[in-house]
């Protein structure tokens, strides 16, 4: 324009910028604190979102935009075409039903694996290189079926898994002994839900074993009653869909830690679902969380835990569980 003309005197070329593109499909509650979170820390600084509802497509990419002051200047685009989410570097799903309240994550399976079916093929033909996470309930059996429609190698698609249940622990137990979330140690692995797994053997603080001080840690003739922090950590989302109809701002956060560490190819630790055949004793092809280090490459390595009998117990009965759910599923 003339204004352009006049107003600057060229030396050269923008360059295109380094990508960081990550493409959010679903722009529920859950999708959008996603891409706010992803955009308030400057983890990505081109952003797509994909939803089949136009005019609230439109509705949230405009209010981001007019952010854009607040943010780094980042590209923000948001289409029901899944061609403006090509050469993402990381796709987040969080397209689907969520549950209504006494509805349980596995109540969900079949209707949000069908939206699977059009998302996935799309995703991965725009952005080949992509790393998936999948998000969407129940999570778990969501990425089997995502790995599945994907055809990708195991690495390159994970779900958010219990990295979310891990948080909702160490805040728990930070709370009872008075310190940081980030100074308390202790991970949740297996199902992203009802079957989740505490390994109590490994909560610490600054490397001294809880368990070392309460022997009786987790188990059900605990006098101080530790178990309960766990069985608040599989009310949560329960407790929060009663109170405020949905959950997203923690799930949010989750996923833009995970994108993270793969931007920045920080192999990071993180407790995500990933294929478990051949670990731990297990002989399914099920996804479940267990700690995982995380790259540009998505998954790298599984860290080994030194389970006790009943958590490879507890892992396996999970595991059972979603396999014959799996076999339910119409691909
Ligand atoms: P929501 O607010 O109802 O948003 C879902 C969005 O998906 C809507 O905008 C829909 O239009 C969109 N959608 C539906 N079908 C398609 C399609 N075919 N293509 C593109 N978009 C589509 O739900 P909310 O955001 O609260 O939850 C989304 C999913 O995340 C649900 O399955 C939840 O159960 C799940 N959660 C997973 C968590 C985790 O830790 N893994 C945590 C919280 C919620």
């Amino acid at each position: 324009s003339g204004v352009t003309k006049n107003l600057f005197s060229a030396i050269s070329d923008p360059k295109p910028m380094t990508s960081r593109k990550v493409t959010v499909v679903g722009i529920g509650a859950v999708g959008m604190a996603t891409a706010v979170s992803l955009l308030c820390q400057g983890i990505s600084n081109d952003i797509c979102l994909i939803d089949v509802m136009e005019d609230r497509l439109k509705g949230e990419m405009m209010d981001l935009q007019h952010g854009s002051l607040f943010l780094h200047n980042p590209k923000i685009h948001a289409s029901k075409d899944f061609k403006s989410s090509a050469g993402s570097k990381v796709c987040i799903v969080t397209a689907g039903v969520r549950q209504q309240e006494g509805e349980s994550r596995l109540d969900l399976v079949q209707r949000n694996a069908n939206i699977l079916k059009t998302t996935i093929p799309a995703l991965c033909q725009h952005s080949p290189d992509a790393i998936l996470i999948i998000v969407s309930n129940p999570c778990d059996i969501l990425t089997y079926v995502a790995w599945k429609l994907s055809k990708l190698p195991v690495n390159r698609v994970f779900g958010s898994g219990t990295n979310l249940d891990s948080s909702r622990f160490r805040f728990l137990i930070a709370q009872r002994l008075g310190c940081s979330t980030s100074s308390v140690h202790g991970w949740i692995i297996g199902e992203h839900g009802d079957s989740s797994v505490p390994v109590w053997s490994g909560v610490n603080i600054a490397g001294v074993r809880l368990k070392d001080i309460a022997p009786k840690m987790g188990d059900d003739d605990d006098p101080e009653l530790w178990k309960k922090v766990h069985k608040d950590v599989i009310d949560a989302a329960y407790q929060i869909i009663k109170l405020k109809g949905f959950t997203n701002w923690a799930i949010g956060l989750s996923a833009a830690a995970l994108t993270n560490t793969i931007l920045t190819n920080q192999h990071n630790v993180h407790a995500v679902s990933v294929m478990v055949k051949g670990r731990h004793g297990l002989d399914y092809e099920v996804f479940l969380s267990l700690p995982a280090v995380i790259g540009a490459n998505g998954v790298e390595k599984v860290v080994m835990q030194h389970l006790a009998p009943n958590e490879r117990c507890a892992l396996k009965f999970s595991a059972a569980m979603l396999s014959e759910i799996q076999c339910g599923i119409k691909l």
